[in-house]
């Protein structure tokens, strides 16, 4: 079903955060698949003031305290080291602004969860990257993201969505999803699966390395879009990293190659006309760049291996989940026409095919930062 825009009462809602003023509005914000986004404007004194109101996806996120508990620890940890060395803490790390009477999260009559975030003004988000600095600015700022956040004290974060990224359990559900069929949908993409099927053998390998050894477990931001930066829209820096609800335990790889998928390519992640899926080596190299100017030195060798090969996974995991989710009547991904997740996972074959087209000379430019 292509999504449809709920009714709530905003002002209701709102009023039970620690937000002074008189409610204005609020509207529809940003291009996240997963959770309702709003942009809220408040009066306060006569200036007009925004705040970002998210409402969660408890369909995703089965447990929304668990997720704010994660958020807390990591917004906490990137304020603490930013107010060492910089006065634009808000701007750098999202702000959470309490309820009246408790931390964070209000439910309303619905079951549904709210939350609000100060809203970043004068920074800007892009599907398509426009210029080589931009995703070199965005890689930088999720690499800067991993470094600060690499000495996290315990305990381990909570799995916010378990097995995130075990592909080859996003296989599975795959499989499942086309031999169910339930929506008698499977004949008309028969090219698309089986090409989905042709790249299975992707599925395991990052996990195999982990498993012997070779790739430590880190805490990653695990949807590392490039439209989850915030880039300033004065200096074009990477300010602010956003959608925060999948920082748990992951793998390097799998951030970079995310990286990789929507920023080394300059067209939608829907886009139909497949001759515009073209991997540019200029963007890829201000993404690795990029991304190791941000994480500095901790990156260990086998990581920086097989960091092309995580673009690999990423856009075939991608796939195979946009695909998964047609099959499945488009319950998970917010879709605004029919066919949307069917070209979403074209796209992301091209992708893949792309990657390995240029394999070798992706890992060379890596070898030679
Ligand atoms: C979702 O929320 P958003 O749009 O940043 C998804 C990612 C997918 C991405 C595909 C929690 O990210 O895993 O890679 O869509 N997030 C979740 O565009 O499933
Ligand atoms: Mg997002």
């Amino acid at each position: 079903m292509a999504y449809k825009e709920p009714v709530h009462d905003f002002y209701g809602i709102c009023s039970n955060f620690r937000i002074y003023g008189d409610f204005l509005k609020a509207s529809p914000f940003g291009s996240g698949h997963i959770n309702d986004t709003y942009k809220v404007l408040y009066s306060q004194a006569g200036m007009v003031v925004p705040y970002v109101l998210q409402k969660v996806n408890t369909n995703i996120f089965k447990d929304p305290h668990l997720l704010m508990d994660n958020i807390c620890r990591v917004i906490d940890h990137m304020r603490s080291k930013y107010s060492e060395v910089s006065k634009n803490v808000t701007r750098r790390t999202l702000t959470l602004i309490p309820l009246k009477t408790e931390r964070y999260l209000f439910k309303d009559k619905n079951d549904n969860y709210w939350r609000v975030f100060l809203c970043l003004e004068n920074m800007s988000t892009y599907d398509v990257v426009e210029s080589r600095d931009m995703v070199y600015q965005g890689a930088r700022a999720f690499g800067r993201f991993q470094s600060l956040l690499s000495d996290l004290p315990e305990p381990r974060l909570h799995e916010t969505i378990p097995d995130f990224h075990n592909t080859p359990l996003r296989f599975e559900t795959f499989e499942k999803a086309v031999e169910e069929d339930i929506m008698n949908r499977a004949a008309g993409v028969k090219k698309d699966i089986e090409a989905c099927m042709e790249l299975k053998p992707y599925a395991t390998k990052i996990l195999e390395l982990h498993k012997k050894g070779l790739i430590p477990e880190r805490i990653c931001h695990n949807d590392t879009k490039l439209n989850n930066v915030m880039i300033d829209n004065e200096t074009g820096e990477g300010k602010c990293v956003l959608d925060l609800d999948t920082v748990m335990p992951g793998f390097i790889a799998y951030d970079f190659g995310e990286l990789v998928r929507t920023g080394s390519c300059v067209a939608e992640e829907d886009e139909r006309d497949i001759s515009k899926i073209v991997i540019n080596m200029d963007m890829f190299e201000a993404i690795a760049g990029g991304f190791i100017d941000g994480a500095g030195g901790f990156l260990e060798k086998e990581e920086k291996e097989n960091l092309v090969l995580g673009g690999i996974l990423m856009a075939f995991e991608n796939a195979i989940r946009f695909l998964a989710d047609y099959l499945q009547n488009d319950v998970y991904f917010k879709i605004h026409r029919p066919l949307q997740n069917v070209d979403r996972t074209r796209a992301q074959l091209a992708i893949v095919k792309e990657i390995e087209k240029k394999y070798d000379i992706m890992c060379n430019i890596i070898d030679n930062i």
